[in-house]
């Protein structure tokens, strides 16, 4: 079973340190570098799985923290698991709780044993341990399951992350000894906050663990976009170059091209969904709101480029009443595009590096001036 997860790598950009690759797991394979949908509660808002299919996804993200909250992840095993639960054949990754612990939950206190945080639901007192977040993924079923970590605020002094971080790998070694499904895979993360030399003590250490996949977390948590780039291209290379790199939370354009460039190999990030249900749809590294008048009568589709379902089929025009009047429909049809559009644009790159076109092709993503609209 443990063999069913296998990184390989096809192509390396001359360039940069990108590469293409294939990550194999025990519900199919993933091409690399992908935009992985996220998919908080089993769903993936407004599309059904289907719709999801057609997009170009190959892997979603859940949550340990939304599902064990509700329905808990008892009814969720007890449906066979998350892909049965919700009608996904495809690889799976569910996120360990932490990180949404510290983002959504009041009253929360660390101790070295965990993360106890009030129940946003009900009030209930609830602790998560590195042991009970890998029961919790256990039960839920996912291909690939993440490490309990902190993830730092931004900013933090030197010595909080320095200690946080060590807390994270003890935390870590206690996942790994909690893991008890062999047909999941344990990714570890390297935390570090925007310290350079805790980034690469944490990526050292985990690399001497050989997991079967490494995330870089922590980033993206309001600190300026050129610091991620920065920790991204300090931390990546420590990373055993035969595992999958997964950069966790990022998915906007120029963050995904450089930290493809820096040599990561996946992403999530809830901003397609996010967006759709504002009415702004992602056309080309800019952002659209569709509510503007200057839609509506544009008959033309939102990108007369794009595969996706709402492109072959509906107008500007459309959306923009849709939006307007918030039909349900509109959430649908922009989900479905927002979500294409990022699965294509690493889909793209992909190409490109596997072409060895990648730099080029890229360089406005790449270059270090800034384009002035783009998400
Ligand atoms: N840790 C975990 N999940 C995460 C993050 C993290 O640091 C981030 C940070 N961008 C997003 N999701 N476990
Ligand atoms: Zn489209």
């Amino acid at each position: 079973m443990v063999l069913s997860f296998k990184f390989e790598c096809q192509a390396c950009c001359s360039h940069t340190q990108a590469r293409a690759g294939v990550f194999y797991t025990p519900h199919g394979l993933v091409e690399t570098p992908r935009f992985m949908p996220v998919g908080t509660l089993a769903t993936v808002k407004t599309l059904t799985t289907a719709q999801l299919q057609a997009t170009g996804a190959q892997m979603i993200l859940a949550n340990t923290y939304h599902l064990h909250l509700q329905p808990g992840e008892g009814i969720v095993a007890g449906a066979g698991g998350l892909h049965k639960f919700m009608v996904w054949d495809k690889p799976m990754l569910t996120d360990s709780g932490g990180f949404q612990v510290f983002s959504l939950s009041k009253l929360r206190k660390i101790t070295e044993e965990g993360v106890t945080f009030r129940s946003p639901r009900d009030g209930r007192i609830i602790e998560l341990t590195p042991e009970r977040s890998i029961q919790i993924q256990n039960a839920l079923g996912a291909d690939v399951i993440m490490a309990f970590d902190e993830c730092p605020p931004y900013p933090a002094e030197w010595q909080y992350v320095a200690a946080s971080c060590d807390r994270t790998y003890r935390w870590l070694e206690r996942c790994i000894k909690a893991h008890e499904r062999k047909d999941q895979a344990l990714f570890g993360i390297v935390q570090g906050g925007v310290y350079l030399d805790l980034r690469q003590k944490a990526a050292a250490s985990l690399a001497e663990l050989d997991l079967p996949g490494y995330a870089i977390g922590g980033v993206s948590v309001g600190e300026p976009p050129e610091l991620i780039e920065k920790i991204v291209k300090a931390t990546a290379p420590l990373l055993p170059r035969e595992k999958p790199r997964y950069l966790m939370g990022v998915g906007t354009y120029r963050e995904m091209a450089r930290a493809i460039a820096g040599g990561v190999d996946l992403f999530d990030c809830v901003i397609p969904t996010r967006f759709a249900r504002h009415g702004t749809a992602m056309v080309q590294g800019e952002r659209w709101n569709l509510k503007n008048a200057q839609f509506r009568e544009d008959f033309t589709a939102l990108d007369d480029s794009c595969p996706c379902y709402t492109c072959q089929n509906f107008s500007r025009a459309y959306l923009c009443h849709l939006v307007r009047s918030r039909e349900i429909l509109a959430y649908t049809l922009l989900s479905i595009h927002n979500v294409t559009e990022l699965v294509r644009f690493t889909q793209r790159i992909r190409e490109a590096i596997l072409s060895d076109r990648f730099a080029t092709e890229f360089a406005r993503w790449l270059d270090p001036a800034p384009s002035s609209d783009a998400i």
